[in-house]
């Protein structure tokens, strides 16, 4: 291990202490305090005043628990009663026409209205974070928008910040990532280019510099984390002009643009060129190239560099001495050198010591926001004074990785020999696709355009109650079990009834998707106050990848066989996949992605084959995350959907050529995984089609995919039911592109999220509308 040259740390010495910073701490507070108070005031349970009290209360304790661990310079303005790219689009005034009279009568309900829009106004589109599990409000613009300055939410939480007493830095989303991350307004053309509208922004971020530095602040950050994805020379160039002219105002503090997820790339020279005082940069995975391209551009003489050394997007310690020497490295590239997370710590879950019942052993591994806080803290102590400071922590340091390194708790012998013996074959069903629709055909005796589900059924309040209770102890194992057997019969009735060909258990037994069978799994492990944001106040626990993984026993068979119990017609077996099983986790990052995702595939292998052995004759994994986790750029995205494509095979390759895999995926943008799509030689995909007008059954169509496809005929994102006649129209469009013999019926995704009462129209419709348009062919 290398250590940072003691020559070098010196020299900042000299220059100027290294500061520890953040640039967003979790929201919710200890026990999600943000979110009860939030869903109160929606309720109407609370007023404004109490959400106010409560949000700078969590505002105030956050900063004082960033101070306390010796954080120099605490962000301001991360804080957001529900998404700050929505912040970001009230600051500039960006607020759609439909929202305006809301946003005038009462700022904090408009505010909400945009968010979740109201009986009458549609909210906001919701989408991604890049490749993180947040989502944002994606801001809408179109060739009127007239942006206006409002800064009060900036300007309040800074002078918040200042009157405790803190050195406090804004931070604010940058105008070009603002604009690359926003789409056409309703009604304006789809290839208008918001980024079209730089010049008019420019000024209302001007007025928000100007007031900052008037309420006290010193530095402002401006994150721009888009450009971290490939750009085209046009985006460069408008990057260029952005911070020549905001450079180039003389009522400004300092400005610091921010950059994660990702190494810079082109845009790193244009940035280390303009007249900003600093830059941000990631300095873990993928990003760690930041470092020598920092290097051959000649680093930011004269400018501060703020180095993200600290992952801000996993829970596992760091590695002390590594940071200490890219820092050490980064010290002679730039003025100074202050240390930060990679990223926001909004990714993370709040406080690792509230885990009580992970094992100690394997809880030493782990970092939450609190624990990054405190690395962070060192690295800028060890940077500043010498390692000589902080030899101890270094010490400990070097012992927990060691642990871990050697831990049995991470290491399992005969998983590694399987992964290791792993052959291509294994990854290739034993026939090709025509012998094996053919054997299918014969084995299922299905009419064209059958008819099928995603896999959950209404998750009632019966049935979280029932969990609940059984958490808590007022019902035993025999009686919760007794609940979810009825809940199954009920289902397994009502689709026999509504005439469904394919028919599924429900998932009632599912807490959640993933977290589900990372319970079952060995080396995974699942927590109790992890919770991290995934929208306004919606929070997940994603499970732990910690050690290798395995499945000591069979994990859905037994449900599985129960439905199957019950009927003659088919019952999917329902797994999720290994891909989406590692992108709503955090994986361990001290091997490839590839290896786990491997590992998670063989494990899953087996439930298929047990499932198989059981009976099933229909088995579907959902991969509804394949899409999501593709890297930014593009050079990294072949090696990733390899090894992806890779896993899921592997997971279903091991069946018989009459057992019908299928797969399911959520969304309706996959233009750039089409091939994708085809490597995982599902025997049937299901997919999001009802909002875009089948358009997905036309893109495979037209790539000549070869396999079954049930574009999604019910959109089951709202509480609409579509009558026979719309599912038979969509049908009908599906049947333009995809054969009959190959065009399944089903809704868009699972029906968990809905009631018992649309369900069963819909579905009664849908099975219509399939008889009706079988009988045209
Ligand atoms: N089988 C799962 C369900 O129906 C698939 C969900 S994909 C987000 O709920």
């Amino acid at each position: 291990m290398t250590l940072a040259k003691e020559s070098s740390v010196t020299a900042q010495s000299a220059a100027a202490a290294a500061r520890a910073t953040v640039y967003g701490v979790p929201r919710q507070g200890p026990d999600r305090e943000l979110k009860r108070a939030i869903e109160g005031y929606w309720k109407g349970r609370t007023d404004a005043a109490a959400l106010h009290g409560t949000a700078a209360a969590l505002r105030r304790d956050n900063w004082r628990r960033l101070a306390e661990a010796g954080v120099h310079e605490v962000p301001t303005g991360d804080f957001s009663y529900y998404d700050h790219v929505l912040d970001t689009a009230v600051m500039v005034g960006a607020v759609p026409a439909r929202h305006r009279a809301a946003v005038a009568a009462d700022p904090l309900d408009g505010y909400f209205a945009m968010a979740r829009g109201t009986q009458d106004v549609a909210p906001l589109e919701m989408t991604k974070w890049f490749d993180t599990n947040y989502h944002y409000l994606v801001p809408e613009l179109g060739p009127d928008t007239v942006f206006s300055a409002d800064s009060t939410t900036q300007v309040a939480q800074l002078k918040e910040a200042l009157a405790l007493g803190h050195t406090a830095r804004p931070v604010l989303v940058g105008p070009v990532t603002f604009l690359l991350l926003a789409k056409p307004a309703p009604g304006v053309a789809d290839d208008f280019q918001p980024l079209t509208l730089l010049d008019r922004l420019l000024p209302v971020y001007a007025e928000v510099l100007a007031d900052l530095r008037a309420a006290g602040a010193r530095w402002v950050q401006l994150d721009e984390p888009a450009l971290v994805a490939d750009r085209t020379p046009a985006e460069l160039n408008a990057t260029a002009r952005a911070y020549r002219q905001l450079g180039a105002l003389t009522d400004r503090p300092q400005l610091l643009v921010a950059s994660y997820f990702d190494r810079l790339g082109e845009a790193l020279p244009v940035l280390a060129k303009s007249p900003v005082e600093g830059l941000a940069l990631d300095f873990t995975g993928p990003a760690a190239a930041n470092l020598p391209e920092l290097a051959a551009a000649g680093g930011l003489p004269g400018k501060r560099l703020v180095a993200g050394v600290v992952d801000g997007r996993n829970v596992w310690i760091n590695d002390l001495g590594a940071s200490l020497s890219t820092l050490g490295t980064l010290l002679g590239l730039a003025d100074r050198v202050d240390v930060a997370a990679s990223c926001s710590l909004l990714h993370v879950p709040l406080d690792a010591a509230a885990e009580r019942d992970i094992d100690p052993q394997l809880a030493r591994w782990l970092a939450f926001a609190v624990q990054k806080t405190e690395e962070i803290v060192t690295l800028a102590r060890g940077l500043s004074e010498g390692t000589g400071a902080i030899t101890a922590r270094l010490a400990a340091n070097r012992a927990d990785l060691a642990s871990r390194a050697n831990s049995p708790l991470a290491h399992d012998p005969a998983v590694r020999a399987r992964t290791a013996a792993v052959t291509e074959a294994d990854a290739r069903r034993s026939a090709a696709y025509p012998e094996r629709a053919a054997a299918q055909h014969d084995r299922l005796g299905l009419p064209l355009l059958p008819v099928t589900t995603i896999g959950s059924f209404p998750q009632t309040g019966e049935l979280r109650t029932a969990r609940a209770d059984l958490r808590a102890g007022r019902i035993d194992e025999t009686a919760y079990e007794g609940r979810i057997a009825t809940e199954i019969h009920e289902v397994i009735g009502f689709q026999e009834r509504a005439g469904l060909d394919v028919l599924v258990h429900g998932e009632p037994e599912r807490n959640d998707m993933v977290q589900y069978f990372a319970e079952q799994l060995t080396g995974a492990l699942t927590t109790r106050h992890g919770w991290v944001q995934s929208y306004g106040t919606r929070y997940v626990r994603p499970p732990i990848l910690a050690g290798d993984l395995s499945r000591p026993e069979p994990m859905t068979v037994r449900w599985t066989r129960y439905a199957q119990s019950l009927t003659e017609r088919p019952v999917k077996g329902m797994l999720t996949g290994p891909v989406t099983m590692l992108a709503w986790s955090f994986v361990r990052d001290d091997q490839p992605q590839a290896e786990t995702a491997r590992q998670m595939a063989l494990a899953l292998r087996d439930e298929v084959q047990d499932l198989e052995a059981a009976g099933s004759s229909v088995i579907q994994v959902d991969e509804p995350a394949l899409r999501e986790t593709l890297p930014l750029r593009a050079a990294e995205r072949e090696e990733y959907l390899a090894w992806a494509t890779e896993a899921f095979r592997l997971t279903t390759s091991g069946v018989r050529p009459d057992t019908q895999i299928h797969t399911h995926m959520c969304y309706a943008e996959f233009g750039d995984i089409l091939r994708a799509i085809d490597e995982l030689d599902a025997d049937v995909i299901s997919l999001e089609a009802a909002r875009s007008h089948m358009r997905v059954a036309d893109e495979l169509g037209a790539a000549g995919y070869p396999r079954e496809v049930g574009p999604g005929v019910y959109d089951i994102h709202s509480p609409r039911v579509p009558d026979v006649a719309e599912a038979a129209a969509l049908l009908r469009k599906g049947l333009s592109a995809i054969p009959a013999e190959r065009l399944w019926v089903n809704p868009d995704c699972g029906l968990k999220t809905r009631g018992w009462t649309e369900v069963r129209a819909a579905l009664e419709n849908l099975v219509a509308a399939a008889r009706e348009v079988r009988e045209g062919l």
